[in-house]
């Protein structure tokens, strides 16, 4: 029996507006007004310097772990553009930058990384699921928001971040796919930044894209360069609309790179060459969109002061708010706790009571730290 081609054909598109290079492709420039533009940079450098102070803030002990953004920022800024106030953002782990966006304080996100309770909770009326550390876990969750959407008839959108690797795990294709059966509202973001922890990409999957995954669920798919926030934005705005208009859900693959450490307690240089990083540092987001702005004369000045200035404010209201309870920590995790956790909680009210152990932070590190400019933390 002759095997014959099965209709429709398939196909992935690749979508690149202004590379590394700052050569724009007009025809596909997106008409965003200036003011937009402006924002959008702002916030990408927002998220890039409250990075790099993040760095910091852990070295010296004030925060705990977290994963760094810096390379990512016009996957997460192009997209997360896109939604509405009444749309939802559920973030993975590395989102610091769309978290920003939709209005998280900066001592919240410190609040987080530093272990209290209180700096995952969204406010009450934001649209934002909390950050979400075991990979993929996030993915079936916005398919469930977007299901309970569907059902209230209401048209919000969701959009979902999660990494290269978060498509080894079950929960991606399980929510890839019951969002095609149901024809729900959400795009699917996956931040391909070519690694996971130590795992190159080539060990994650033999597929020659991730965008071509959708297919398999009965979805669109397109993989967009993902250091291009016009790019990022043009094929998010498409999904978007299409999501809204009741055409189901997108699967958006961003070719990106993770500049930096995987999180804090990570070193890439036991694993990735520099040669590698400094190929990809050539294609830095920030970069080429500054490029582009300052074609259209819209870089503002002293632009980079006032980012750090809304940062100091941030970290000060961080190191001013009243430090949790540490007895706290045992409130949320059983309806009931058992008996050793009761042992526990009751030792450790215990050498509170006595005052050998406490909320504290560690003291200001002095004298500051070589190659850190004076007044800077
Ligand atoms: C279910 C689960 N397994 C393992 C881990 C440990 N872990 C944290 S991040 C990570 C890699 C995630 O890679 P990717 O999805 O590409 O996201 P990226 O960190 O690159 O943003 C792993 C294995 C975890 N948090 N959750
Ligand atoms: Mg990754």
């Amino acid at each position: 029996m002759p095997r014959t081609p099965l209709e429709p054909r398939f196909q992935v598109e690749y979508l690149s507006i202004l590379d590394a290079e700052g050569n724009l492709d007009a025809s596909l420039e997106p008409k965003l007004p200036a003011g937009d533009l402006k924002r959008i940079y702002r916030a990408m450098l927002l998220g890039r310097r409250l990075d790099e102070r993040m760095v910091r803030l852990q070295r010296q002990g004030r925060i705990g772990t977290f994963a760094p953004i810096k390379g990512q920022e016009a996957s997460q800024l192009g997209s997360v553009y896109t939604l509405r106030p009444t749309d939802w953002m559920v973030p993975s782990f590395r989102e610091t930058a769309a978290m920003l966006w939709r209005g998280w304080p900066i001592e919240k996100m410190l609040l987080f990384f530093a272990g209290y309770l209180e700096g995952g909770q969204p406010a009450p009326d934001q649209r934002d699921l909390p950050i979400c550390i075991p990979v993929a876990t996030q993915v079936p969750h916005a398919v469930g928001l977007a299901y309970a959407a569907q059902y209230r008839n209401e048209d919000s959108v969701v959009m979902v971040y999660f990494g290269d690797g978060a498509t080894s795990e079950g929960d991606f294709h399980e929510a890839l796919n019951f969002a095609g059966v149901w024809h729900v509202p959400v795009v699917f973001v996956c931040q391909n930044n070519q690694w996971a922890i130590s795992v190159p990409l080539k060990k994650q999957t033999h597929s020659r894209t991730i965008a071509q995954k959708a297919l398999a669920y009965g979805i669109p798919g397109i993989q967009v360069d993902g250091n291009d926030v016009l790019a990022v934005y043009t094929a998010a705005r498409e999904a978007v609309e299409r999501a809204r208009a009741g055409d189901g859900p997108t699967l958006i693959e961003c070719v990106t790179y993770r500049l930096g450490v995987h999180t804090t307690a990570d070193d890439p240089t036991k694993y990735r060459s520099n040669e590698e990083v400094a190929e990809w540092e050539r294609k830095d987001p920030l970069t080429r969109f500054v490029a582009y702005l300052r074609k259209k004369r819209l870089l503002d000045e002293g632009l980079e002061q006032e980012v750090d200035a809304e940062i100091a404010a941030g970290v000060a209201r961080f190191e001013a708010t009243a430090a949790a309870d540490p007895l706290a920590m045992f409130d949320h995790i059983y309806a009931e706790l058992p008996p050793d956790l009761k042992v526990q909680r009751e030792m450790l009210a215990e050498r509170l009571r006595k005052g050998e152990t406490g909320p504290r932070r560690p003291p200001e590190p002095s004298p500051p730290m070589r190659g850190q400019r004076s007044g800077q933390r």
